[in-house]
C-alpha cells in the first residue's frame, strides 16, 4: 500500500473487556488509525493459555469485534482479526520458540503471576506465550506497540528475539517500539489499588467492565478505596486509590491532574467520587449502546473479521515465506 507506519496490538478474549484495557490501550488505538496502517487482533490463541470455557470464547472474541469497532476502530481504515484465522502466528510462534531462551522466559512477570494464580495449569503455552506474542508483532513488520505497562516487558522480549534473530539471518524484522500512554497505562482496582485492574480479577467492585450499567459504574465509583485524608492529590506511593481515580478521570476528561486537584481542592471525596464515576459513564455509554447494537447484526461482524483475516494474512504471509528461505527451508 503506502509508506505509513505499522501499528499491530491484540488483546486476549479471556472474559469481559475492562476499564482498565479501554484507558490502556483501546482508546489511543482509535487515536492513531489516521496516522498509521493498523492491525488489531483478538488474539483467541493467548487467551488457551488460561482455561477457557468454548461457548464464553467464543462469545467474548465476538463482543471483542463489536467493541472494537464501538470504540471508534473503522473496520475500512484498520485491519481487525482474529489471531487463529492468520495461520502464520502458530508458524512463526513456534520458529520464534526456537530462538528464545529458557532464561528469559523466565524472568517474564505475567508468567510469574499466571502461574501463581493457575498452579494447577502452568502448562508450556503459559511460558512460551512471549514467542508467540513476537509472531503476532513481527508478522507484521510493526513499528509500534500500543500496550498498557504491564505489557512492556513482552515488548521488550519481543525486541531481543527480532534483534537475535537479525544477527543470525541479517535483516529479517523490524524492530517494534512499545507506545505507552502517560495517563492511563496502569488503572488499579477500584477496590485493591495496589493491583492492575484485570479481567480475570474475582473481587467484587475492584472492575468496571465497558458494557456495566451506568448505575453499577456509579456505585462502584462510590466505594472505591481511597484513604483516610481528605485531600485530592496525585500521590501514587501515599495515596493509591486517590492517585488511581485521578488518572482515571484525566484519561476520560482530557483534564491534567494539576487541573483536577485545583477543581476538588477543599470539597472531599465525595464530590470527587461522584464526578469520576459521570466521567466513566459518559466515556463508555456510546461504546455499550454501540456494541449492543452492533452484536445484533452477526453478518455485519463476520464480513469484518473474515476480510480482515484476508488482509492480515497477506501481509503476516510474506514475512512467513521470507523466514522460511532464510532459515533454509525447501520452497513449496
Ligand atoms: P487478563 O486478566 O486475562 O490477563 P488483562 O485485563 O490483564 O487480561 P488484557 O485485556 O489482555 O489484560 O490487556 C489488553 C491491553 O490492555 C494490553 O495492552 C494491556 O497492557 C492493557 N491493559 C490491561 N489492563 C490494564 C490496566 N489495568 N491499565 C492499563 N492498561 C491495561
Ligand atoms: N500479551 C498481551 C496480549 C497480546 C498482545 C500481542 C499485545 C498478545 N499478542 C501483540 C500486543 C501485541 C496481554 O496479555 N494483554
Amino acid at each position: 500500500m503506502d509508506n505509513k507506519k505499522i501499528i499491530l496490538s491484540g488483546i486476549q478474549p479471556s472474559g469481559k473487556l475492562t476499564l482498565g484495557s479501554y484507558l490502556g490501550a483501546i482508546k489511543n488505538w482509535a487515536e492513531l488509525a489516521e496516522e498509521y496502517d493498523c492491525y488489531y487482533a483478538i488474539v483467541d490463541m493467548h487467551a488457551i493459555t488460561v482455561r477457557q470455557e468454548p461457548a464464553e470464547l467464543r462469545r467474548t472474541t465476538l463482543e471483542q469485534i463489536a467493541q472494537y469497532v464501538a470504540a471508534g476502530l473503522d473496520p475500512e481504515k484498520n485491519t481487525l482479526f482474529i489471531q487463529s484465522h492468520v495461520s502464520a502466528h502458530a508458524e512463526l510462534g513456534w520458529v520464534l520458540s526456537c530462538y528464545t531462551m529458557f532464561g528469559e522466559l523466565s524472568r517474564m512477570t505475567q508468567f510469574k503471576d499466571k502461574s501463581a494464580k493457575n498452579s494447577e495449569n502452568i502448562n508450556a503455552g503459559l511460558f512460551t506465550y512471549p514467542a508467540l506474542m513476537a509472531a503476532d508483532i513481527l508478522l507484521y513488520q510493526a513499528d509500534l506497540v500500543p500496550v498498557g505497562d504491564d505489557q512492556k516487558q513482552h515488548v521488550e522480549i519481543c525486541r531481543d528475539i527480532a534483534q537475535r534473530f537479525n544477527g543470525i539471518y541479517g535483516d529479517t524484522f523490524k524492530i517494534p517500539e512499545p507506545f505507552i500512554p502517560k495517563i492511563g497505562a496502569r488503572i488499579m482496582s477500584l477496590q485493591e489499588p495496589e493491583s492492575k485492574m484485570s479481567k480475570s480479577d474475582k473481587t467484587a467492585g475492584g472492575c468496571i467492565y465497558l458494557m456495566d450499567k451506568p448505575e453499577d459504574i456509579l456505585r462502584a465509583f462510590k466505594r472505591a478505596v481511597t484513604d483516610s485524608d481528605t485531600a485530592v492529590r496525585y500521590d501514587p506511593q501515599e495515596k493509591p486509590g486517590v492517585s488511581n481515580l485521578m488518572q482515571i478521570y484525566a484519561a476520560c476528561s482530557g483534564k491534567t491532574l494539576e487541573a483536577i486537584a485545583a477543581e476538588f481542592d477543599g470539597r472531599g471525596y465525595g464530590d470527587f467520587k461522584a464526578a469520576v464515576g459521570e466521567a466513566v459513564v459518559e466515556t463508555l455509554r456510546p461504546i455499550r449502546e454501540e456494541t449492543t447494537r452492533l452484536l445484533g447484526d452477526k453478518a455485519y461482524l463476520e464480513s469484518i473479521y473474515k476480510s480482515g483475516a484476508e488482509r492480515a494474512a497477506r501481509a503476516a504471509n510474506r514475512t512467513l515465506q521470507k523466514v522460511y528461505k532464510k532459515l533454509g527451508f525447501v520452497a513449496k
